[in-house]
């Protein structure tokens, strides 16, 4: 096994060496990871860390020789993917060395070349946190409105932490937002409006053990491809086990697929529905369950479009999340329009094979995994569609259990961990609290031992990041700090800030500060830029899909003085807190004071031992029980925080683990499957329920963060796209990934092996359209829409096929930035934008 690895490393480094490929890398040097393992020197130490790119979130072991990363491979002991990695984890090692990694920090003396890397300098880490701070106190005198943090979930889980206390307690500002706006946040709102609880309630078990994979809108095969395994090997072992692909076009992951069903785009609403009263009309559901466990509602209709900029003010906008209790004939009634027929009719999926899909729900004897991913979530009814595959789960109680449940799939490595958990949302705070409850401030007061009715902004909640973005483009943000994102590239409807008709005074004017590795469409626009170490030069946590929070360590050091991100955060925080008072005491000592090394006056230099105090303190929100506090205790038990409960960081270093850990005889306990209490016979290695849940007298289940412990069954309806083709822009397009680049392409374009595997981006097309239109493979074409305009290469018979009228582009290339055509139309609950479909045309270039 070991050999067989060695030769293909060592084919991979010849092939490394011979070629001249465009990308920039240090070749040759002792940094070229896979060029060192091949000359066969053994690493004197096996590091244990995460991968850094998805939420599948595989153990990736890291073999460091004098201070050096020399290899990598997959950990064999990580239950996410027992040694098994993609090939972006089989190369990651390589992303730390491009040659064009950010070492010094840059401050921008020329701002008349911004949107370029011209016009910076060099600059001391002195200089530029003085800088950062003295421009952040100014914009946010003036205007406390006019800051903005824009974080992610690739940020460390504490760095995230630090910046949700720095941002909401610090600054008592609450405009703070992850990337996984972009991309979780339909889920999130779906999990609350559903069972008031975030996060999936199984694991990546349930792929091993289950009868029924239903992908509703996700691209596995290229973007969790180690789940995707797990998927594929079910399948192989256990004949019989089916796959029913819900997609607008056929991808990887349609190839395997027992029944691929190719769906006019935003029609899932309907097929979903049509299955569920298919369930209801033929009393298919399980009676005893619904009974038991599940109430009924409907919420606000007809939404319309988040097309204008004061959108969320309208009534449908200020409403959308509204819901109300229904009897389940209601219910029933209106879910009667969505036959088969109907749903056949406006999706375009043969009627057969929507009933085909009803019936394997039907089946009492089938277990039954649902899995989604952007095709969900970006979405304008996003929270509604994920609102709808729940619906069917609970209406067949195929949910917390072995191989059956809705698995909503996280796409960065810690999106789960960060933006979710500890809150980098402009509406959230720790642990599923928000913002706007008082009793949920007042725990976080008790927690960062704040006066009582601190926690008091002006904005509850701050500016969600479409929003965040639309400000800074009029000019009204005119603070900015980015970090651990690329929104120059990945923003929808990127022509508020750049392109031929921008609307970009609000960047060339505002102070941007932007946290990376290396130079991007973000850093171009930025004022300063701050050098990161990244992935294992620092220590840190994600926590991935399956509620898994795992510890990554330090390997080497960073680059030049790259310095990391946790620490430039406490660092401004303590110039901008310099003099202010919390109470009687210096704010800064308040909230950063236990990381701060007062001898040194710099933060205390050991990461480990920072991120365990900030643990320990974050743990105070999930883990009441254990506080010394009885006011903490009590407050902590009624809003049943202890949902998430934590383990102790070190526990962490030893093994990653799925919340809730409890604590169980003095050993900490991971949950496989949320709500449930299991029986060994039945296939659970879990016994005892929350200890504020009840022992569930249906299937041993209770739903204990649910109102009257009951998740909603919730009526939503068929609404269309916000933008159809019409005679003009005649074209859906779709846009996402591919396998081998992460998102903006910055890291992966930088690997020479991914780089050349996929150089470009390119332009599916369906080969009738490219007829049509006199398009021959290869063609440069230009991809039109109201907003702006890109040329792209067109491609007839790609590795996806669209069907007629929709085309695909993918978003990691920077020359192709196809997000100045897409639109930044969001979920009106959710405000996630959906970038999977706008009206475009087609025209040979
Ligand atoms: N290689 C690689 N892997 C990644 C990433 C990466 O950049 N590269 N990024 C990670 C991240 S952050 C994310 S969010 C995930 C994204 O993972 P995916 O969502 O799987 O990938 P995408 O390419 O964004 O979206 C493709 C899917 O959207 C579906 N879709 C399009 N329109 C609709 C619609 O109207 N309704 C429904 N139901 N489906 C629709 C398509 O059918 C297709 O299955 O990937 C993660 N993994
Ligand atoms: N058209 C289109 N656009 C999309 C999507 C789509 O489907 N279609 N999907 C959306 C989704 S789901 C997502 S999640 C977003 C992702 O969008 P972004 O998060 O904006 O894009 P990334 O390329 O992941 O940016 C992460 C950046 O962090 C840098 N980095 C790496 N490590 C570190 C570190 O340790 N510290 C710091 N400070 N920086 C670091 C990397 O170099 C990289 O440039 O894109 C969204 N945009
Ligand atoms: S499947 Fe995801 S986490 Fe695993 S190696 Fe690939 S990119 Fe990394
Ligand atoms: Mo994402």
């Amino acid at each position: 096994m070991e050999l067989k690895r060695r030769t293909l490393l060592k084919a991979s480094a010849i092939s490394l060496a011979m070629a001249a490929a465009g990308c920039k890398q240090k070749e040759g040097k002792p940094a070229a990871i896979n060029d060192v393992q091949a000359a066969s020197i053994e690493p004197d130490e096996w590091k244990k860390t995460v991968c850094r790119f998805c939420g599948t979130g595989c153990g990736i072991l890291v073999g460091v020789k004098d201070g050096k990363v020399i290899a990598t491979k997959g950990d064999p002991e990580n239950g996410s993917n027992k040694g098994l990695n993609c090939v972006k984890g089989y190369y990651i090692g390589k992303i730390l060395f491009g040659e064009d990694r950010l070492t010094k920090p840059l401050i921008r003396e020329d701002k008349s070349k911004k949107g370029t890397m011209d016009g910076f300098r060099e600059a001391s880490w002195e200089e530029a946190l003085d800088l950062i701070s003295m421009k952040l106190l100014e914009a946010y005198q003036a205007d406390p409105k006019s800051i903005a943090f824009w974080g992610s979930g690739q940020q460390s889980i504490m760095e995230g932490y630090a910046s949700v206390k720095f941002w909401k307690a610090g600054l008592l500002n609450n405009n703070i937002d992850p990337n996984a706006r972009l991309c979780m946040a339909s889920a999130v709102t779906g999990f609350m409006s559903t069972f008031q609880s975030d996060e999936p309630m199984g694991s990546f078990r349930d792929l091993d053990e289950t009868d029924v994979f239903v992908t509703w809108g996700a691209n596995m095969a290229e973007m969790h491809p180690v789940l995707y395994s797990r998927l594929t090997a079910r399948k192989l072992s256990a004949p019989g086990t089916k796959h029913y692909d819900l997609t607008t076009r056929k991808s990887r992951t349609s190839e395997t697929a027992d029944k691929t069903l190719v769906f006019r785009p935003q029609t899932d609403l309907a097929i979903a529905n049509a299955i569920a009263n298919y369930l209801i009309q033929n009393e298919k559901y399980d009676k005893k369950f619904v009974e038991a466990h599940v109430q009924f509602k409907a919420g606000t209709e007809n939404l319309g479009h988040s097309f204008k900029d004061d959108y969320d003010a309208t009534e449908p906008g200020a409403s959308a999340d509204k819901d109300w209790t229904i009897p389940f004939e209601e219910y029933k009634e209106r879910l009667e329009p969505y036959t088969f027929e109907y749903a056949s009719k406006i999706s375009g999926v043969p009627g057969a094979d929507i009933e085909a899909l009803a019936l394997e729900f039907a089946d009492p004897g089938k277990k039954i995994v649902s899995l989604w991913t952007m095709g969900v979530n970006q979405h304008t009814r996003g929270t509604w569609m994920n609102n709808l595959i729940y619906n069917l789960h609970l209406l067949t109680g195929k949910i917390s259990k072995p191989g059956s449940g809705p698995f909503s799939l996280t796409g960065q490595p810690s999106a789960c961990g960060t933006a979710r958990e500890v809150g980098v949302f402009s509406h959230r705070l720790p642990s599923d609290l928000v913002v706007k409850n008082p009793e949920h401030r007042q725990y976080a007061e008790l927690i960062w031992n704040l006066p009582k009715g601190y926690l008091d902004p002006i904005e509850k909640p701050g500016y969600h990041t479409v929003k965040m973005f639309r400000e800074l483009g009029k000019g009204n943000v005119k603070f900015l700090w980015s970090m651990s994102n690329n929104w120059g590239q990945t923003m929808p409807k990127l022509n508020r800030f750049r392109g031929q008709d921008a609307d970009g005074k609000g960047v060339l004017d505002g102070f941007i500060v932007v946290s990376e590795v290396y130079p991007t469409k973000s850093t171009e626009l930025a004022d300063v830029v701050l050098p990161a170490a990244m992935w294992v030069e620092r220590e840190g946590q994600f926590g991935n899909a399956e509620r898994r929070t795992s510890v990554f360590e330090k390997c080497i050091d960073a680059p030049g003085v790259a310095k990391w991100d946790l620490w430039a955060i406490v660092q401004v925080a303590k110039r901008v807190l310099e003099g202010k008072k919390i109470g009687s005491k210096p704010a800064f000592d308040v909230l950063f004071g236990m990381v701060w090394d007062k001898a040194k006056n710099d933060m205390l230099e050991d990461q480990r031992e920072v991120n365990k105090i900030l643990w320990e303190e974050y743990r105070q929100f999930t883990n009441p029980h254990e506080h010394t506090n009885p006011e903490v205790q009590e407050l902590g038990k009624k809003l049943k925080v202890k949902a998430k409960q934590m383990a102790p960081y070190e526990e962490y270093v030893k093994k990653s683990m799925c919340w809730p850990v409890r604590n169980m005889n003095g050993q900490w306990i991971e949950t496989n499957w949320r709500y449930a209490d299991g029986k060994q016979e039945d296939g659970f290695d879990q016994v005892g329920i929350e200890d504020f849940g009840k022992k569930g007298t249906v299937d041993q289940i209770d739903f204990y963060k649910s109102a009257e412990h009951r998740p909603s069954v919730i009526f939503r309806p068929f609404e269309d796209a916000a933008e159809i083709p019409d005679e003009e822009y005649p074209f859906w397009l779709c846009t996402g990934r591919v396998l081998e680049h992460w998102h903006s392409g910055s890291m992966t374009r930088r690997v020479p092996e991914l780089h050349r595997a996929v150089p470009e981006a390119l332009c599916e097309i369906h080969p009738d359209d490219a007829s049509t239109l006199g398009i021959s493979e290869g063609d440069k074409v230009k991809v039109v829409s109201r907003r702006g305009e890109v040329e792209v290469k067109a491609v007839l018979n790609g590795r996806g096929n669209p069907p007629k009228g929709l085309i695909y582009v993918p978003f990691f290339a920077e020359e192709t930035l196809i997000n100045l055509v897409t639109l930044d139309c969001y979920c009106p609950i959710s405000k996630q934008p959906d970038y999977k479909k706008c009206a475009v045309k087609v025209v040979k270039a």
